[in-house]
This record gives C-alpha cells, sequence and structure tokens, in this order.
C-alpha cells in the first residue's frame, strides 16, 4: 500500500472514545468521485481529522486529500462572508465590501430578474464544478433545477472537457454509457487515459484485489502512472493517439479471429447491410422483392447462401427464420425504384476502417513498439468476455476525443464482454426521484442552447455548453449575447482553455455572481461572490455511491459534522433561498429543502429520520443483473451495439471509428517551432485548481513543475529544479523542470491549475493572467475543439521550454 494512502484498521473506530467531547461521526468524504466512507472526527466543535470507515462499501482507505479535511476547513483563505465589488473590474483592486446575505441574494434575485425581463432567460448562463472533483455533487441536482426552473438551456459544467465521450459519446456505440468495470470478476482490466491510483481509490483498491486474484492489467498512458509501473502491459501512447491504437488492436483481433464471433453477430449491427450509394443500412422496404414477412423498416442481413434475409430491430439476427446472417460479404441489392446498389455489410466495412492500421503504422503513429498493438489484442482475446474497462481524462481532452471513444468503445465491443461478469456492466441502482428539474424546461428553451449551432449530438442536446461557446456569446454575441452568469464553483480561467480569453468574456459580462469557498481567479471577476462551506459543515443526501454492486445499493444522509464557519453556507441552501427571491419558490417545494430531499428519496421507502437514525448509511440490496441486453436489446437506433452509426452519419460525421490527427500534430508545421507534444495529468495532492494551500498537500508539490525527460532537458541546458518557460503558439508560462526518465523523451506532461496565493512555507502566488504565473490554461487555445463533443486540446498540444536564470 502506499504511504499515501490510510488503510483503516479497528483502531480507527473512536466512536467509543471515553472523552465526552471528541465523537467520531459516519460519513462520506465528498472531496472526489471515490466518495470513501469516513468517520468525521469532531472535538469540542472543531473537525480534528477524517478517517477510513471499513464498514462503508467505499470506506476501506482515505487518501492524503481526505485525511487534509481540517486544513481545508479551517484555510485562512475562505470567503466567509457576501462579498460585494465596488470598483470597476478593471481595476486591481475590486473594493470587496463584506454584505448581508439578504443583501446578496436581493441584488443578485434582481440583476437575473432584470436580463430574464430584457433577453429573455437564455441571457444567463449557469456554470457548475465538477462533481467528480468537488464536493458540489452533494447539490449539484438543486444547482440544475434552479437553471432548468429559470429557463435557461445554457449550463456549462466541463463536460466536454471531463467526462463526455465515456458516458455520452459512448451512447453512440451501447446506447448507454461506460458503467461500472466489474474489476472482482475482470480477468483483463483496461485503464485507457485513466489513473485511478492518484484520481479514484476505492477503484484504486478493487483493482488491487482483482490483479491478487490472478486479472491482467493494461494501462494506455504517456506516463508510466500508477499502475503502469507493474501493468501486465504499459502502452505508452503518444497523446493523443488513442485513436490509432485502438484500431490497430481492432485490426490484429479481426485478422485472426480472436473476437466474440457470435456476440458480435448476434448483438451488434456487424451483419446489416449498408447502402454503397448513400451510406444508409439498408432497409427491407428499399427491395424490389423483399424477404418473405419483412416489414418495411427491417434491416438487411445476408444469408451464407447469398439469400437476403430481413433482421428487425434488437438483437438475434435470424428474426425467427433460423438462418443465422453472415458477417463478412457483399452483395448488389434490387432496389425497388429499378436501381442496382452495392451493399456490403458493416463488419465488412469496419474491416477496411482498421485496415490502414498495421502494426507498423499504429507503432509509427503512437510512439510504442508494433509487437505491443499484437499484445494488446492477445490479452483482450484471451480474457474475454471477463474484460473491464474505463477510460477518462486522458482520452476526453482532444480534438479527436469522439472518434477516439468511438475506437475503443467498438474494439471492446469485439470481447463481448457488454455487461458479462468481468465486463462493464450497469449494477442495480438504488432507486431515486431525479430531482435536476429536466421537466421545468421547455422544448422551445432548450433549442435556444447556444451551443446547438456547434453540433446537434453534442453536449448541447443536453443544455450544457463548452466555454468557447460561451465566450463568443459574450464576446462576439454569437449567436445572441449572454449577459449574465450564475457560478457554482467552475474556475474557468485556471481549467479551461485559454485563461486571457474567459478573463476578458467574464469581465465583459453586465453581471456576474460566483459561490465558491476561495477566492478563485475566475470568482474574483464576479460583481457579487456567496461563501460557501465545505461538505463537513453540512449535511448531504446520496442515494447510490460509485464502483460496485454494494456501492449502488448504498444511500446515505451525511450528518454535518460541525457548523458551517463564519456565514458560509451550502449550495443548497442558496440555491433554495435564491428560488424564493426569483420567484420560483414553487419548483422548490416552497423553499423547504427537507421537503425536496423526501422528494428524492421516496423511491427507497427510506425516509430521513431513518437515514438520520443511521448516519453510516443504508443498503437496500439489490441483485446484479448481467447480461441485460439479451431481453432488451441495446439503447441505440438499431437496437443493436452500432460499430456503423447511422446518427453521426445523419449530422455529418464519419459512421465508422476513424483516426484523426489532433489538431496539433507533431507531424504538422508547428512542431518545427514547438518540437514537444505536451499533455497533463491529475495529482494525488491536489484536485484541479483546489488544495494548494493545505500544507501537508502543499509539501508534496511545493511548486508548479513540467515534468520533462532528462535528454530533452540536457539537449536544452536544463537541470532539475531550474526555472523554464513553457511556451506554445498560445501563450507562455514559468514552471520548474522536473526529469521523468519514463517518458518518451519527444513527451512533456505539465501540472495545472496553479494561481495559489502564497502560504507560509511556500513562494508567493502565481499570477493565473501571466507569463510569469504557472497557469497552463495560457498555454491552449480555445479556437479548434472536437466537432461533436467540443472537447479542448488540454491534452496535445505542442510546446518548446527554455530555461531561464534562476533569479529571472
Ligand atoms: N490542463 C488541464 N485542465 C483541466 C483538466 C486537466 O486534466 N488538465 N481536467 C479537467 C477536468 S476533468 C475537470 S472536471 C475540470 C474541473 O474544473 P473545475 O470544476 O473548475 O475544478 P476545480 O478547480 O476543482 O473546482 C472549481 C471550484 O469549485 C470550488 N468548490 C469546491 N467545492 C465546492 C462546493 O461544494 N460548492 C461550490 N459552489 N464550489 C465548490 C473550488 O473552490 C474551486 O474554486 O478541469 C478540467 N481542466
Ligand atoms: N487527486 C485527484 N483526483 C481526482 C481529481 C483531481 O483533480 N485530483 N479529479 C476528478 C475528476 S474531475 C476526474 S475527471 C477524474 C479523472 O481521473 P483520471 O482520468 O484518472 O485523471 P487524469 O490524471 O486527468 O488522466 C489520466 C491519465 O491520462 C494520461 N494521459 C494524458 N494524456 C493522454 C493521452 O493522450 N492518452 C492517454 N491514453 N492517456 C493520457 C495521464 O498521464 C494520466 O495518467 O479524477 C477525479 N479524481
Ligand atoms: S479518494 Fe477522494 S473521496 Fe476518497 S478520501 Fe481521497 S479525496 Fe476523499
Ligand atoms: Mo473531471
Amino acid at each position: 500500500m502506499n504511504h499515501n494512502v490510510m488503510l483503516a484498521t479497528m483502531s480507527d473506530d473512536l466512536s467509543t472514545d471515553s472523552s465526552a467531547s471528541r465523537r467520531s461521526i459516519p460519513g462520506f468524504c465528498g472531496l472526489c468521485k471515490s466518495r470513501c466512507g469516513s468517520r468525521m472526527v469532531v472535538e469540542d466543535g472543531r473537525l480534528v481529522a477524517q478517517l477510513p470507515d471499513p464498514a462503508h462499501p467505499t470506506g476501506r482507505a482515505q487518501c492524503v486529500k481526505g485525511r487534509a479535511a481540517p486544513e481545508l476547513v479551517y484555510d485562512p483563505q475562505r470567503v466567509l462572508r457576501p462579498l460585494l465589488r465596488t470598483r470597476p473590474k478593471g481595476d486591481a483592486d475590486p473594493g470587496w465590501r463584506e454584505i448581508s446575505w439578504d443583501e446578496a441574494l436581493g441584488r443578485v434575485a434582481q440583476a437575473l430578474l432584470r436580463v430574464r425581463a430584457e433577453s429573455g432567460p437564455e441571457a444567463v448562463a449557469f456554470a457548475i464544478a465538477t462533481p467528480s472533483g468537488t464536493p458540489i455533487a452533494d447539490d449539484i441536482r438543486w444547482i440544475e433545477r434552479l437553471a432548468n426552473a429559470f429557463g435557461s438551456p445554457n449550463v456549462a459544467n466541463g463536460t466536454e472537457i471531463c467526462n463526455w465521450h465515456k458516458d455520452f459519446t459512448h451512447q453512440l456505440t451501447f446506447g448507454r454509457g461506460i458503467a461500472t468495470p466489474d474489476f472482482a470478476h475482470s480477468r483483463c482490466i483496461v485503464l485507457w487515459g485513466h489513473n485511478p491510483r492518484d484520481t479514484w481509490l476505492a477503484n484504486s483498491l478493487a483493482i488491487r484485489a482483482a490483479r491478487k486474484a490472478g486479472a491482467k492489467v493494461v494501462v494506455v498512458d504517456p506516463r508510466k502512472a500508477g499502475f503502469a509501473a507493474d501493468a501486465d502491459l504499459w502502452l505508452r501512447v503518444r497523446p493523443g493517439s488513442d485513436g490509432a491504437l485502438a484500431l490497430g488492436a481492432a485490426r490484429v483481433m479481426l485478422a485472426r479471429g480472436w473476437f466474440d464471433a457470435a456476440f458480435v453477430r448476434d448483438f451488434s449491427n456487424a451483419p446489416l447491410l449498408v447502402r454503397g450509394d448513400d451510406g444508409r443500412l439498408l432497409r427491407a422496404g428499399e427491395l424490389a422483392a423483399p424477404p418473405a414477412g419483412a416489414g418495411a423498416d427491417d434491416f438487411v442481413a445476408l444469408a451464407a447462401d447469398g439469400r437476403l434475409i430481413a433482421c428487425g430491430r434488437g438483437v438475434r439476427g435470424s428474426a425467427g427464420s433460423g438462418v443465422e446472417p453472415v458477417l463478412a460479404g457483399s452483395v448488389d441489392a434490387h432496389l425497388a425504384d429499378g436501381r442496382v446498389v452495392r451493399c456490403e455489410t458493416v463488419f465488412a466495412r469496419f474491416e477496411q476502417a482498421c485496415a490502414d492500421y498495421t502494426p507498423e503504422r499504429v507503432a509509427a503513429l503512437c510512439w510504442i513498439e508494433p509487437a505491443q498493438v499484437e499484445a494488446l489484442a492477445r490479452l483482450l482475446h484471451e480474457a474475454g468476455p471477463a474484460v473491464s474497462y474505463y477510460c477518462w481524462a486522458g482520452v476526453c481532452q482532444h480534438t479527436n476525443a469522439t472518434q477516439t471513444d468511438r475506437a475503443i468503445a467498438t474494439l471492446m465491443a469485439l470481447t463481448g464482454s457488454f455487461d458479462a461478469p468481468g465486463g462493464n456492466v450497469a449494477f442495480t441502482p438504488a432507486p431515486a426521484n431525479d430531482a435536476s428539474g429536466k421537466d421545468l424546461l421547455g422544448a422551445a428553451q432548450r433549442a435556444r442552447c447556444i451551443g446547438l449551432e456547434r453540433s446537434r449530438l453534442g453536449p448541447a442536446r443536453l443544455g450544457l455548453i463548452g466555454s468557447d461557446a460561451l465566450w463568443d456569446a459574450i464576446l462576439e454575441e454569437r449567436p445572441y449575447p449572454i449577459r449574465a452568469l450564475v457560478g457554482f464553483g467552475r474556475d474557468f480561467l485556471l481549467n479551461h482553455a485559454d485563461a486571457e480569453r474567459a478573463a476578458e468574456a467574464l469581465a465583459a459580462l453586465e453581471f456576474c455572481v460566483y459561490a465558491d469557498l476561495t477566492l478563485t481567479p475566475t470568482a474574483a471577476l464576479a460583481d457579487i461572490v456567496l461563501p460557501i462551506c465545505t461538505p463537513w459543515e453540512r449535511e448531504a443526501l446520496r442515494v447510490g455511491f460509485e464502483g460496485s454492486q454494494a456501492a449502488e445499493s448504498w444511500v446515505q444522509l451525511r450528518p454535518a459534522a460541525i457548523a458551517p464557519l463564519g456565514d458560509s453556507r451550502a449550495d443548497a441552501w442558496v440555491v433554495f433561498e435564491l428560488a424564493q427571491r426569483l420567484g420560483l419558490g414553487e419548483h422548490f417545494w416552497g423553499g423547504d429543502l427537507e421537503a425536496g430531499l423526501a422528494h428524492v428519496l421516496a423511491p427507497t421507502g427510506l425516509t430521513l429520520e431513518t437515514l438520520r437514525a443511521h448516519p453510516g448509511g443504508l443498503a437496500i440490496p439489490a441483485p446484479t443483473r448481467y447480461r441485460k441486453q439479451v431481453e432488451e436489446g441495446f439503447r441505440t437506433p438499431s437496437g443493436r451495439i452500432e460499430l456503423y452509426s447511422e446518427t453521426l452519419l445523419e449530422h455529418g460525421e464519419p459512421p465508422l471509428p476513424r483516426f484523426d490527427e489532433p489538431a496539433d500534430s507533431p507531424f504538422g508545421e508547428a512542431s518545427a517551432a514547438f518540437p514537444l507534444v505536451m499533455t497533463t495529468a491529475k495529482l494525488r495532492h491536489f484536485r484541479h485548481g483546489q488544495d494548494r494551500q493545505a500544507p501537508s498537500l502543499r509539501r508534496h508539490s511545493p511548486e508548479p513543475s513540467v515534468h520533462l525527460h532528462p535528454d530533452a532537458a540536457r539537449a536544452r541546458g536544463i537541470a532539475e529544479g531550474d526555472p523554464v518557460r513553457v511556451r506554445t503558439a498560445n501563450g507562455a508560462i514559468r514552471m520548474h523542470a522536473r526529469f521523468d526518465a519514463a517518458l518518451d523523451a519527444r513527451v512533456v506532461w505539465v501540472e495545472y491549475g496553479w494561481w495559489q496565493p502564497g502560504t507560509a512555507d511556500a513562494a508567493d502566488g502565481y499570477d493565473a493572467r501571466s507569463e510569469e504565473g504557472a497557469n497552463y490554461s495560457r498555454l491552449v487555445s480555445d479556437r479548434r475543439v472536437d466537432p461533436v463533443a467540443g472537447s479542448q486540446p488540454l491534452r496535445s498540444g505542442l510546446c518548446e521550454i527554455e530555461p531561464l536564470s534562476s533569479s529571472g
């Protein structure tokens, strides 16, 4: 076990502690996606520790961040009163004045109602911090409900640079998101651009246990991070080249017959015929002589004897005819309009899409060894169908994120592991009412989402917008002006591309309110700042944790361990109070949060009282149903796994997975001036732009660093620890050089999220808007993004690194 992780022991149970003033309260750590079950230790009204709670399905251990809870609570830099700006946004001194909640909320409501009356609710955008890396997950349902009830179809929640690929692009292939790796039963676990050792503790422990039980682990990561160090196979891909690797592995599997042919035939659209003229799937009704008994909308497949057979929507190709369709084949189809059109099966087309990605070509594109492509294919084949995988931030933050996700998803489809024991499984969740208020936003308002003109398949279809679209609306009034922003903790200046553009747009807003714990560079551009409390100062209802069936079944009402500091409040409180002042009380149970929580909880049959009596949580046990699609079909247009996506075709995108070079390619012209490929990653001890103020965390990384190969450093006259300038076509920052001999010498990784004001034992803060600061966002442009998801190229940039004199 790593020294940064503390495992639970019996002695951690302090509930029997004799000291009357010391209490150990069951809870869970709200800081990140792992949501580790915990014990919150309070002494004389102060939070003094957070410890693991082994009785909780996610509570076996606690990471350094969870242990730093008291430092995060008693952070001297927290904002504890509502603040009003009294000087213009260009002014170096905002002239913050402390005001009452009543005045703050009154001013916010007045400003929002004015903009809504003049320009419609769509002129007010909302922003929400990540629920995977902040405890906003406690209350996100209410913030979404507020946006919906207010009538705004424009919510920036960063999905395009975090999870859109795995949770939504994946739907194009499987009709659902990536679901949960069933680690406990996996024989092969693929971590593709995901490093749970540092980012998801509970899953990391589950993977360790699976390894002990014999599971193989594959890591696809440019860095030798986490499980890469002792993986069965570590593929050190060039950042942004993952799509080529997936297509290459699929090619090997197809060529060698290393795939589950029966599964692919019965449950994917592989056997369906594609028309050679328009690329659509052939329908029985289009044929001059449809197969007997076929419905007009049935798809068409080919039997071994050359006959055409009909396939209804849904699984199992033979549609009752008893004849199995072939996978690879083509035929001249005689159409009802008299034309003859060459048709090929999806499978044949898929083979062609992979054909160019020979091991040698993949090696040249991905900067790996040719033999590693076959090694990956072999591992997937030998473990199938007990293959689970997770791909996260590593494959998302690229201009080719959608196609990369398609390539990985279709590769995994070949293993037959969908919903199989040991595959990726939709466990049975504890039932809950969705309180996010989707029903409150009408179709006409939804249609006004500013992102829809970019792609109707991307986040905009759910009313979600990228920061690039938001800045365009504010600065260029495209497609219409956005005049006000209500921010719940999203730190655009640090975590999205191009801090300068973000700052310019935020300063141009007529009105901006930010609810946050601290004055981030983004919050500092607001007109009003609302102080939010940490998770230990508020109650939180969680119906269902993540990672296993036991976790999915867990329901918990985490108590507040201590009272909120100063005037800080929970997001839920802010939303319910603001809703009243906006005249939206009817959608918020008349301002009664308890009634809202009871509504969420209703389907569980549990009451808030019962949960309060069991603060450690309760299980609503449910059996895991594997292979559900056998009965239900897939939630895709064809009812099958879609190796070929007519939906993408209809939206002008490639229907088969394809590898596109990232917008900034080392094989392009820009590489002459910027020869190094640049990516980023998370650090175990920080979340994004947070946590540097906690001394126990900061000591792991006292100063911001760029990590590069010693050879790359030496060639530039850089020694370890030297201050350096990292420069891209978009901007420059100052970092410290750290050596990482496991990297490809052409690749560097740069830390992000640095802006914090100085702490007692660290240097001064880092100006998020200066070359002398360390804000990664300055290095990346938001002008070229993934055409569907809108993903910004935070992980496939090109840069150059120059030494600076130590005093520079
Ligand atoms: N270069 C680079 N950029 C990245 C990434 C990367 O890997 N590299 N990762 C991307 C990813 S995956 C994500 S999800 C985004 C995250 O982007 P953000 O969501 O902006 O992430 P944070 O900086 O963690 O948090 C933003 C703010 O939320 C505040 N906050 C914390 N808890 C609460 C709360 O309970 N309520 C409220 N109202 N505010 C709270 C914090 O104080 C912080 O100021 O960053 C993205 N940006
Ligand atoms: N400690 C900590 N934990 C967190 C968070 C945090 O900020 N800090 N944030 C939470 C959030 S919001 C999220 S989204 C998750 C993310 O969780 P992860 O996805 O595990 O996090 P990352 O470190 O951003 O990225 C994973 C890996 O992708 C690799 N990578 C970089 N570029 C590429 C590439 O082009 N291809 C491939 N294949 N890999 C690449 C990185 O080297 C890194 O090791 O973590 C959550 N947990
Ligand atoms: S892994 Fe996440 S949830 Fe678990 S203790 Fe660490 S910060 Fe908290
Ligand atoms: Mo994220």
